[in-house]
């Protein structure tokens, strides 16, 4: 008997009360009596998952009937978080869940605690491509994400004696319900080896990759339900498998060891996440995790475009590839390799198709994130791909030879291969070259790519060069991270924004409603108790709520500034040392990142977080007037708890260094105003919010360049400001690690003998004039919150659908699936 549809209404509590005990039955195989609330989770991630999966699968069906032309999205990282609230959220689950957790004596907040974050990314770029997952299945957009199913993510940070201690994150220890294994994927990867040519008997040569070693690539699928639609999209992950699993010579011989060895030793490309944010490592395996990954992705794209069709012209009508940086740009001489050796193409044909399908997102202008192999190391790993790059390096130049003939320094400046330092392949001209089109962030970044980075390239192809300024997802960062809130926005503008993110401005008259300031404030309360909460039991250490929450939240780089806030925080304590007490609005100052961990100037940057955070948070001249706390492990799901309950978010990095930053654009969705100076999105959140809503501080970018060129000196700000000497001298000389003075000396020098590359001591004076000002605004609640809700109100720009429409607009051509 077919049961009727409200006994398969999963919305509707009584019937996901059984199948959540059903699952804990006969999925978990526990009982009521004996389930923990790891149980429930599992048990609750199944039954949203079953009614994900009946989506998931239509969604497949739609795009098999019809056909559309599919976004592929590259990238090594991923940094998705917990998956149970989002995807109850999306799937219009959440009461439901909600209340049969309640009815079954659970509740929903601590089982979802249980969860382990998919740490699958380092930061901004990896929780980028996951905002973007989540805006094309809102969106309806064929599109797909290609990554590794890392064994370990993101490294756990803990915080021993003040310093940064790295544990394995060991996430998939209890399974993980959200993916499904597909043994039957399974693709051949080849490394190393060699090349041996052929005539093809038609004049031609043929090309033959030969002696190379294999590593089987097998998919594991994520689904990925969009908000509040029929579409629930794939994110694929490659894990590595041994081709063979004994080495039989070895076994035979009664080697068991070595027998598997090999096995070992191909698995285990994919069982770590590299830990560097915006550094390249340079490391053999690293190559080899990016090759793996986009050659799995190819073949797996190639083999579904060739079930439904035959006429390799229509490649490009049917497939568009964002490289996610330059990561995956191998991903060019791939899709070469494929159609030339593989599948018989002639050159030219293979190459029009090529770059008609790529394009490519920069994420960084530091010099160090630039991805170069040396060739040496290349050519062993990819024998034929280094020979495909030669090849296309060679007809490029020939190219700007004749564009701009005779122009030698161009050719060496612009050439895939740089032979002034060693012989070093350049990927991200690869990925120019092979793309159609190139974008930055955020307008300033884009621009400064045009005029800097990219100079010469966007002389070659102008028409190439775009911008998308990134944006996050608001079902994440608003609706799940801080439900309240999104309550109370939708009892005044209904809740139309959540997939409409420009409805918020609907939010400015109620701006001037004292009632509605006052309630707004009693949210941010509630989140800055529950922040309270659970920073008590990570460190240890009581703050107080009326206290303003100042937050800088991110990875640990000099770039980004943490040392000024440091700077700021002494500056205030001196205040208060100094008899000054009543001048300071008390303040709680949050920092939280991880520092990757071969970076000794990051590292430091906590431990001096730290130590000064002993001194001050123990001086009873402080008391209620600040604290400082450095929370460890800062991941996405505590990055759910901070954005929500910050009243200051601390955008501080040097101008023209920070891409675009997409934490600024959480913080200012959860009514936090920004300091910061004119960077990356900040710049594009000052036009959206207006000069009234923003402390904006510091040099501009081309002051920041005309001070380098000119010639900067930090010691005529060291002695010029009382203030900031007595700071430095402080830090230089033991005052906050009395056991050993010399500890942060290197800060000291840094910031002074070595010139102070970021800036730090000509921006304090501006830095530091621009927080009196915070302070003084916080005192006046009610202009303050009406500042907060205007910032809410404002920000959507900032939404990842307006950055994925854009996407799909201006660079895939990509439309939406039809709905049934
Ligand atoms: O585009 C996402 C994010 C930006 O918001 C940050 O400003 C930028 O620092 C970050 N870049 C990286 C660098 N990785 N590499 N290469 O994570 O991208």
């Amino acid at each position: 008997k077919k049961p009727n549809s409200a006994q398969l209404d999963r919305s509707n509590p009584e019937v996901l009360q059984r199948m959540l005990s059903n699952h804990l039955i006969y999925t978990e195989g526990k009982s009521v009596a004996t389930a923990t609330e790891r149980d429930w989770f599992e048990a609750s991630a199944h039954a949203v998952r079953d009614q994900m999966i009946e989506k998931h699968l239509k969604t497949t069906e739609a795009c098999v009937d019809q056909d559309p032309k599919r976004l592929y999205y590259l990238s090594l990282e991923f940094l998705i978080g917990r998956t149970l609230s989002n995807a109850a959220l999306n799937m219009g689950l959440e009461p439901a869940l909600r209340d049969s957790l309640k009815a079954l004596g659970h509740d929903l907040e601590e089982v979802e605690e249980t969860e382990i974050d998919a740490a699958l990314g380092n930061g901004g770029l990896g929780r980028l491509a996951a905002c973007f997952l989540d805006s094309m299945a809102t969106l309806d957009l064929p599109g797909q994400g290609y990554g590794i199913r890392y064994e370990y993510g993101m490294f756990n940070q803990r915080i021993k004696n003040g310093q940064q201690v790295e544990r394995p994150d060991n996430w998939l220890r209890f399974g993980n319900p959200w993916e499904f294994q597909r043994p039957e994927r399974m693709y051949p990867v080849k490394f190393f080896g060699r090349v041996v040519q052929f005539s093809d008997g038609d004049g031609g040569i043929e090309h033959h990759w030969v002696d190379s070693d294999t590593v089987m690539a097998m998919a594991y699928d994520v689904p990925i339900p969009g908000y509040n639609t029929g579409t629930v999209n794939n994110l694929r992950l490659w894990a590595a498998k041994a081709a063979r699993e004994f080495n039989l010579e070895s076994f035979n011989a009664g080697d068991y060891l070595s027998a598997v060895q090999d096995k070992n030793i191909s698995e285990s490309l994919s069982k770590v996440l590299y830990p560097n944010d915006s550094s390249a490592v340079g490391k053999e395996l690293r190559l080899r995790q990016e090759y793996f990954f986009v050659s799995a992705s190819i073949q797996d794209i190639l083999y579904h475009f060739l079930q439904k069709h035959s006429d390799w012209n229509q490649l490009p009508e049917k497939v568009a590839i964002q490289l996610n940086d330059t990561h995956p740009a191998v991903g060019v001489a791939e899709l070469m390799y494929q159609l030339i050796d593989v599948h018989g193409l002639k050159w030219d044909h293979a190459w029009g198709l090529v770059t008609k399908i790529f394009a490519y997102t920069n994420h960084t202008l530091m010099p160090e994130a630039l991805e170069t192999w040396a060739v040496e190391k290349f050519e062993r790993v990819l024998p034929r791909h280094l020979e495909i790059i030669y090849e296309i390096n060679h007809r490029f130049l020939a190219q700007v030879n004749h564009l701009f003939p005779g122009d030698t320094e161009l050719l060496s400046r612009v050439s895939i291969i740089n032979e002034s330092h060693g012989r070093r392949v350049r990927m991200a001209h690869l990925a120019v070259v092979g793309s159609h089109t190139v974008n930055g962030v955020a307008a300033i970044h884009s621009g400064l790519l045009q005029t800097t980075l990219f100079a010469d390239f966007h002389r070659i192809y102008p028409e190439k060069f775009i911008n998308v300024t990134n944006g996050i997802t608001p079902r994440r960062w608003l609706n799940q991270c801080n439900h309240n809130l999104a309550q109370l926005i939708s009892s005044r503008i209904g809740n139309g924004f959540v997939r409409n993110l420009d409805q918020l401005k609907g939010l400015i008259p109620h701006a001037e409603d004292a009632e509605f300031r006052k309630q707004f404030r009693a949210v941010k309360q509630e989140n800055k108790a529950r922040l309270a909460e659970y920073i008590k039991e990570k460190v240890g250490i009581t703050v107080d709520i009326n206290s303003m929450f100042d937050v800088q939240i991110k990875r640990i780089h000099e770039y980004k500034r943490q040392l000024l806030n440091v700077l700021h925080v002494i500056t205030l304590y001196n205040r208060i040392r100094s008899g000054n007490a009543h001048t300071i609005t008390p303040r709680t100052i949050i920092f939280a990142g991880k520092a990757a961990p071969g970076y000794k100037l990051a590292k430091m940057i906590i431990r001096l977080i730290n130590d000064v955070a002993s001194i001050v948070n123990e001086d009873p001249a402080v008391h209620g007037l600040l604290k400082v706390v450095f929370l460890p492990n800062y991941d996405v799901s505590s990055a759910e708890k901070l954005f929500p309950a910050s009243d200051l978010s601390e955008q501080i990095s040097t101008a023209g260094t920070e891409a675009s930053g997409t934490g600024n654009m959480k913080m200012a969705l959860n009514g936090a105003l920004t300091i910061g100076t004119l960077d990356g999105a900040n710049v594009e959140i000052l036009e959206e919010v207006g000069d009234n809503n923003i402390f904006i501080f510091g040099l501009t970018t081309p002051q920041v360049a005309d001070l380098r060129t000119k010639g900067y000196s930090a010691w005529d700000h060291y002695y010029g400001n009382e203030e900031l000497r007595q700071v430095l001298d402080m830090i230089g000389n033991g005052f906050f690690s009395v056991e050993e003075p010399d500890r942060y000396r290197q800060i000291f020098d840094n910031l002074t003998h070595h010139g102070d590359h970021y800036l730090l001591l000509a921006d304090y004076a501006s830095y530091i004039s621009t927080q009196d000002k915070v302070s003084l605004l916080y005192q006046d609640k009610e202009e303050w919150t009406r500042r907060a809700i205007l910032n809410v109100a404002n920000m959507g720009k900032f939404s990842s659908d307006r950055t994925i429409m854009e996407y799909a607009d201006n660079v895939w051509n990509v439309k939406s699936l039809k709905q049934s």
